[in-house]
């Protein structure tokens, strides 16, 4: 840990402008698949940045609306409400979206999610100094979480 540490620390003072956008990692790209006439459903991943990043918004061709939310137990009712001003990741921490937690919220769908393909996800992330990065990924499609064993 320590070594690693260190060589970030050194890839960080020699050239941070250049190497920044690799340092974000999007892992475990899921989209939960639905039923003809459904209009939105949820894309669940997990996230790991080498610095301090917001995930700042989210598109893709299969929604037209994208928000982050968050679920929250409330006198033992579950509520979900849109997070806003941007999901933290802090620096090499793995932030999980998952079912009951936070998640991305895609409503106005263009189109059904069909189990079994992938759907392109546009992540653009802040960091904190406002410079903007966007990652994409091809999330999976399924009815439950394809990479949970
Ligand atoms: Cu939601």
């Amino acid at each position: 840990m320590n070594q690693l540490r260190s060589r970030w620390l050194a890839l960080a003072l020699c050239c941070s402008a250049t190497l920044a956008s690799a340092q974000i990692k999007v892992e475990n790209a899921w989209v939960r698949a639905t039923v003809p006439g459904q209009q939105a459903t949820g894309a669940f991943m997990k996230i790991t940045s080498a610095e301090p990043v917001k995930l700042m918004s989210v598109a893709t061709p299969a929604a037209s609306i994208n928000e982050i939310h968050e679920m929250k137990m409330e006198g033992g009712v579950m509520k979900m409400r849109a997070h806003l001003g941007g999901l933290e990741i802090p620096a090499n921490a793995t932030v999980e979206l998952k079912s009951g937690g936070y998640h991305v919220m895609m409503m106005d769908l263009t189109q059904t999610i069909k189990s079994g393909q992938t759907v392109p996800l546009e992540l653009l992330f802040a960091d904190a100094k406002g410079l903007k990065r966007t990652v994409s990924v091809s999330a999976r499609t399924s009815f439950k979480d394809p990479y949970q064993k």
